[in-house]
């Protein structure tokens, strides 16, 4: 918007005593700027069918006879990080520190080759409303970005298969920060890149360890929960939903009952300027 005056033609100058006719307004700003997704569990179904099974490729092809059933992986899932998920797994498993930790690396690195492949043959989904949401944000300005804990050499292929990389203003990994979830890190980072601050944005989360990490870092999270994350605490969440979008409406595990209708940019909107 220009901040010059505007003058009548037919009038030629004004005198100088004369009230601004137009007084300029300033630019209404959406107070919704960004939307922080995480990955795992939240833009994808990843971990039992995706992840688990590449923790179990490696286990088998290094001679391990260690394989992580359905149930057994929802409780390791307590520890973010799949190299420090198997270290501490194999420390639990009368391996020393020691040698827990280089196998660890040497299985992790082994799963992220082997999770990356899974990712080329199309079999990780994205979950229901995902693309259509993301597209929707960016359609009314609405800055987009990815905070995750997992690695990069997985998730920034997976994220282009599925929703192509400039989907998103800024994608953060567990490779860019120290600190896993729940440490805020990778959000304070993906608030910092974006130039803004957490009154500014919502996350988008499926699970404690990740919603600690949003509020952690004085954001307002939407909870969207999967098989796994169900029962966990989400207290500090604003909204609990069992998916972001489904044909007929979504189950509101809590909040207010218009997200029935899914997490639209309106609903994301509502949250944001809702006094807390
Ligand atoms: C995801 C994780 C990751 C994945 C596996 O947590 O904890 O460890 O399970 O990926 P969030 P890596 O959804 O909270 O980001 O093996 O690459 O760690
Ligand atoms: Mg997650």
């Amino acid at each position: 918007m220009s901040s010059a005056r505007r003058q009548d033609p037919c009038q030629g100058s004004s005198p100088a005593t004369e009230p601004d006719p137009a007084p300029l307004r300033p630019e209404r700003v959406d107070p919704l700027r960004a939307v922080i997704f995480d990955v795992d569990g939240t833009l994808a179904d990843t971990e039992r069918d995706g992840h688990r099974v590449a923790f179990n490729e490696a286990f088998e092809a290094a001679g391990l006879h260690y394989r992580w059933s359905v149930e057994e992986y929802g409780e390791l899932l307590t520890t973010t990080g799949g190299r420090q998920r198997i270290e501490r797994y194999l420390q639990s498993h009368r391996h020393s520190p020691t040698e827990a930790a280089a196998l660890a690396a040497q299985l992790h690195r082994d799963k992220t080759r082997r999770f990356a492949a899974l990712v080329r043959t199309g079999a990780i989904q994205s979950r229901p409303g995902a693309a259509e949401l993301i597209s929707a944000l960016r359609a009314e300005g609405v800055a987009t970005a990815v905070a995750t804990t997992g690695t990069g050499d997985w998730v920034l292929p997976l994220l282009d298969r599925l929703f192509g990389l400039d989907a998103f203003d800024i994608v953060l990994t567990g490779s860019d920060v120290t600190d896993l979830k729940p440490d805020p890190a990778v959000y304070l980072e993906a608030l910092a890149r974006l130039e803004l601050t957490p009154a500014d944005a919502v996350a988008v989360e499926d699970s404690a360890n990740g919603v600690r990490a949003a509020v952690r870092a004085g954001l307002r999270c939407v909870a969207v929960v999967n098989g796994y994350t169900r029962d966990e605490d989400l207290s500090g969440a604003v909204a609990v939903l069992d998916d972001l979008a489904r044909p007929g409406g979504v189950t509101v595990l809590r909040g207010e009952a218009r997200l029935r209708d899914g997490l639209t940019v309106a609903a994301l909107r509502r949250l944001i300027t809702a006094v807390a």
